[in-house]
């Protein structure tokens, strides 16, 4: 049974495969996405290391001069996607989008090195990445935390990788959408419109991109200019995780400049995080920097906090927190609380379970101790891709698959959990 599991997500893995990346899945998505791509390479490195490696390369082989890796790479013409290359206009020969997506490529490195089977090759591909990776950390506290918080803030929800989560509502109705000339959407014609984001958040979506457009993609300038700037304790975790992750390999790798700067990084956010916790909500929160206040939305943004090297009673205060989420649900771990009025069960990031997000939240658990909190969420992750194939989400309550099937990270999560 387990090897037939292996077997078909392997398969899936390699329908979306084009060679020196893949595409999330065909028809929805026929490009190269950032997180995706670092989560997939997690998978290969199980049965192809070689080919894990090269996802990870073709991603950093589109990084921009100043460290940003964007979220999108559009190798390929393909008209299925909205926006495509001549919305973003960021002027690349291959071109890109202009925003960035959850930095786990630090993590994905580490984890693929500690566990290579070919040494010699994963020694020389982790030197070939780390300098990159620690570029895009560094951007991100030079261009996102100007004021040196420690903490990041994302500038549109794409960045997020959780397009259209209850946490962006309030901070999204100050982004206008004058001027955006109507545009069609493709993602309905592959997707149930029912499972996606609203036709008025796509507005807003392409506002903010024509703004950053209008602004020349200037990294220096995008972030006081938008409109929209949280710090989602989910992203900042990612970002935390991998500088550590980073820190560690460049100790490994004799880097002992990258390591000590890398260090530093993580020990100043995990320091930061803690202004996102609440009592009042049992978890972390997102921050809305432009008006200087807490989210009170009770998404797995705060939960996903637990894939950072956190303290060790604030992981078992969201292991709670998610046993309090089981009582609502058949399946762990909702993107949303599904007590909360906006929790809409299929909607995209509005409820629906992630095995991408699964897998970090149940790592970080394990990494503290909180082994059988772990132990049940990847059992669920299981439990769905039996119930419903390698779907991009699933309903918390009745295990629909939903969004696009045969999907890439999906698959990789599933090998991941089984060896
Ligand atoms: C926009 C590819 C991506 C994921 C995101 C997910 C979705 C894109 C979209 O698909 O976002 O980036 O068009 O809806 O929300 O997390 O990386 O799988």
């Amino acid at each position: 049974m387990t090897q037939q599991i292996i077997d078909q997500a392997k398969a899936v893995m390699r329908k979306n495969d084009h060679g020196t990346y893949t595409v999330p899945t065909h028809g929805l998505y026929p490009f190269q996405w950032n997180w995706d791509s670092a989560l997939s390479a997690l998978g290969f490195a199980h049965f192809d290391e070689a080919r894990a490696w090269t996802e990870i390369e073709t991603l950093f082989a589109h990084q921009w001069d100043d460290g940003m890796v964007p979220h999108i790479i559009f190798h390929k013409h393909d008209d299925g996607y909205f926006p495509g290359p001549e919305v973003w206009g960021t002027g690349r020969e291959v071109p890109t989008s202009g925003i960035t997506q959850p930095p786990v490529a630090g993590f994905a490195v580490r984890r693929i090195f500690d566990r290579a089977r070919d040494k010699e090759l994963a020694a020389a591909k982790a030197r070939t990445l780390l300098p990159l990776i620690h570029a895009w950390h560094q951007w991100f506290f030079s261009n996102r935390d100007p004021k040196g918080t420690g903490l990041v803030a994302i500038i549109h929800p794409w960045e997020s990788g959780r397009d259209n989560s209850v946490d962006w509502d309030t901070a999204f109705e100050r982004v206008p959408t004058d001027g955006v000339q109507p545009f069609t959407r493709r993602d309905t014609s592959h997707a149930n419109p029912a499972h996606r984001p609203t036709d008025e958040q796509y507005k807003r979506y392409i506002w903010l991109v024509e703004k950053f457009r209008s602004l020349g993609w200037d990294n220096s300038k995008l972030h006081d200019a938008s409109p929209f700037q949280i710090v989602d304790p989910g992203f900042n975790a990612i970002l935390i995780r991998s500088c550590s992750d980073l820190a560690v390999l460049a100790e490994t790798l004799g880097e002992t400049e990258i390591a000590a700067q890398s260090q530093a990084m993580a020990d100043k956010a995990i320091e930061a995080i803690e202004t996102l916790w609440s009592d009042a909500r049992g978890q972390y929160l997102c921050f809305d920097r432009s008006v200087g206040a807490l989210v009170d939305s009770p998404s797995i943004g705060g939960i996903l906090a637990a894939f950072a090297p956190i303290p060790k009673a604030r992981a078992k205060a969201v292991s709670d927190r998610i046993e309090v989420l089981a009582a609502s649900c058949n399946f762990l771990v909702p993107s949303h609380d599904p007590t909360a009025p906006e929790f809409d069960a299929l909607r995209y990031w509005r409820g629906p379970i992630w095995l991408i997000v699964n897998y970090m939240i149940a790592d970080g658990l394990e990494c503290a101790g909180q082994t059988a909190m772990a132990d049940r969420i990847n059992r669920d992750c299981l439990r769905l891709i039996e119930l419903g194939g390698f779907a991009e989400y699933y309903g918390p309550i009745n295990a629909e698959p939903c969004g696009g099937d045969a999907f890439t990270w999906t698959a990789a999560m599933v090998i991941e959990i089984l060896n």
